[in-house]
Formats: C-alpha cells, sequence, structure tokens
C-alpha cells in the first residue's frame, strides 16, 4: 500500500511558506515575496517522495486584518487547518512564539504537526538550538525540522518525517503531474509577484491580475493580461512614464512565465480600474476570492 495525504503549509505572513513549497517541488509555482500577505489563495503543489505523496497546500500568512481580501486570506488558512492530514508550522527562526500559540488554539481539531524553522540560513547554530528549546517549552512533543531554501538545509530531513506521519492511503492523484492548479492560476501568481516586486510598498495590496487568454503554440504561449488598481492615480503609476514601469513589470514577469513553462512566453499587459475591489464582496468573488457566510 502506498500512502498519500494533504499537507497544509501554515504560519504567519512573510515566514518563507511559498518558498518552502517552491524548493520541496523542484520547481517555482508559489510567488514569493520580501513584502509580507504576498499569498491569498490556496495553491497546491504535489511531492513524490519515497513512494510517497504528499500534496503540499501553501495558503496566506495567519493574520487579522478588518479589510474583506485580508479575510477572504484568513479564511483560506484556517480551512487548510481544519481540513488537512498533516500540518507544517512553517515560522522564520528569527520570530517570537506568538504565532504558534495562536496556531496551536487554531488547531482544534489537534491534527499533527510538524513545526519547520526556516531561514537558518541568516542566524547562528546556536540561535537554532535556542529556538528549538524555546518551542518544546511551549510543547514539549513538538517536532521540529530546521530549514533553509536558501542554503539547501533541511530538504531531505523534513520530506522522510512528512512521509513518516502520512497514513497509507493510495495516490490521490497521478503521480506525474506537479499540481492540480491551472497553468492561467500559476501565471496569475507569478505576475503577481512581480508586481509586488516593481510597485511600492502599498500598492501591491491594491492591485491583481486577471488572466484574459492563453493562446498555446509548441514553443510559444501567448498569454493577455489585466492588472487591476482600485483607483486611477493608481493606474498611471503602474504604467509608468512612457508605459517605462510596465515595461519592467512585463519583464520581470516574462522571465518567470519562462522558467515555469519551459517555453518563450509572449506577454500583453493591460491595466484597468476596478473601484475598491478589495473592499466589496461581489468584486472580489468576480477575481477568485469569493468570501463564504
Ligand atoms: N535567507 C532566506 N530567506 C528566505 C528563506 N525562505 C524564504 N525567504 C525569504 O523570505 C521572504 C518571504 O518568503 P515567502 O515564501 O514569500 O513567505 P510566505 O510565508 O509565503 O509569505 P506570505 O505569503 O506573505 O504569508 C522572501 O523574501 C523570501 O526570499 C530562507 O530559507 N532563507
Ligand atoms: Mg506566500
Amino acid at each position: 500500500m502506498t500512502k498519500a495525504g494533504f499537507v497544509g503549509v501554515v504560519g504567519r505572513p512573510n515566514s518563507g511558506k511559498s518558498t518552502l513549497l517552491n524548493w520541496l517541488l523542484g520547481e517555482k509555482i508559489a510567488l514569493v515575496s520580501p513584502k509580507a500577505n504576498a499569498t491569498r489563495k490556496r495553491i497546491n503543489g504535489i511531492v513524490m517522495w519515497k513512494g510517497a505523496q504528499i500534496i503540499l497546500v501553501d495558503t496566506p500568512g495567519l493574520h487579522q486584518q478588518e479589510k474583506l481580501l485580508n479575510k477572504f486570506m484568513l479564511g483560506e488558512a484556517l480551512k487548510t487547518i481544519g481540513e488537512s492530514d498533516l500540518l507544517l508550522f512553517v515560522a522564520d527562526v528569527r520570530d517570537n512564539l506568538e504565532g504558534y500559540k495562536w496556531f496551536l488554539e487554531l488547531n482544534k481539531k489537534k491534527i499533527p504537526h510538524i513545526v519547520v524553522l526556516t531561514k537558518i540560513d541568516l542566524v547562528k547554530g546556536e540561535d537554532v538550538e535556542k529556538k528549538k528549546e524555546e518551542y518544546l517549552e511551549v510543547n514539549r512533543e513538538a517536532e521540529i525540522v530546521p530549514v533553509s531554501a536558501v542554503a539547501g538545509i533541511g530538504k531531505e530531513e523534513l520530506l522522510d518525517k512528512i512521509v513518516e506521519k502520512l497514513s497509507e492511503h493510495p495516490y490521490y492523484f497521478d503521480p506525474e503531474i506537479i499540481s492540480t492548479e491551472h497553468i492561467r492560476d500559476i501565471y496569475k501568481e507569478l505576475i503577481r509577484e512581480a508586481l509586488f516586486e516593481k510597485l511600492g510598498d502599498e500598492l501591491p495590496y491594491e492591485t491583481d491580475v486577471i488572466i484574459e487568454k492563453i493562446e498555446e503554440l509548441p514553443h510559444l504561449d501567448r498569454v493577455y493580461a489585466t492588472i487591476i488598481a482600485e483607483r486611477s492615480s493608481q493606474k498611471g503609476i503602474i504604467i509608468g512614464e512612457r508605459g517605462r514601469k510596465i515595461k519592467e513589470i512585463g519583464m520581470y514577469a516574462r522571465k518567470l512565465l519562462e522558467q515555469f513553462s519551459g517555453k518563450k512566453i509572449y506577454l500583453e499587459l493591460y491595466v484597468k480600474v476596478v473601484p475598491k475591489w478589495t473592499k466589496n464582496k461581489k468584486r472580489l468573488a468576480d477575481l477568485g476570492y469569493r468570501i463564504e457566510q
């Protein structure tokens, strides 16, 4: 009998969840940013390891903000906490334990979890040990795996530990596929990464991307996408003087799309204003962020 299961990747914003997903998968499908609250929706990546099928589900960071979009984001993380077979609680090794304590409260069904301490390349070995002890003080049964996606430390140990904790189950999906996400959703995330990279500190949070059309040719994908902004002044900033900014965004995004698809990409970007889309239920739902209740 094989092993297979759904493994939720949860933790505070910016702790390195999406980086962890991409790293374990060996493919970049999730957007990564130094700016917090980049991930808005669940996204899965399927890792085959020693005959087991690990379905990793990346989530938005655990945080509370009044905006409707942020409520949707928290909902995504909470659903994952409730529905997974196993959870990875991902924490920056430099963070305090408030996030972990909150997670323990949220994990009402006591779904088994592994604490993954990320970014250990940024601290000394002794700091990692100290942090482990802090976790053990809060939960003496905590299983903790320190990793660094940047330095390539801890991958096998983590995957082994995940497999150890999964139950026997037939594969859920064809073992050849790396994700059940549609290509258009992955393209959307990668273009959003370009927005996080190229726009200032506030603007990325009020923008989104719609993939209008993808024309797939054997060696080339033509991708037509619209960037959504909340206000017309933002549209001007996104386009930039003589179109300079949108060109930069397009070049950055095109590289990510080409890396993922292994094809040449022709990317056409438009900008459209959808007033207050982050605060309006219907407009959020139209963009794929459906708030239940
Ligand atoms: N040095 C170092 N930086 C890392 C590592 N893992 C992630 N980062 C950086 O940490 C930042 C946040 O990474 P993300 O993967 O986007 O974090 P996240 O938890 O998905 O963030 P949200 O989706 O916003 O909740 C990025 O700048 C990453 O490059 C690591 O192992 N070492
Ligand atoms: Mg993320």
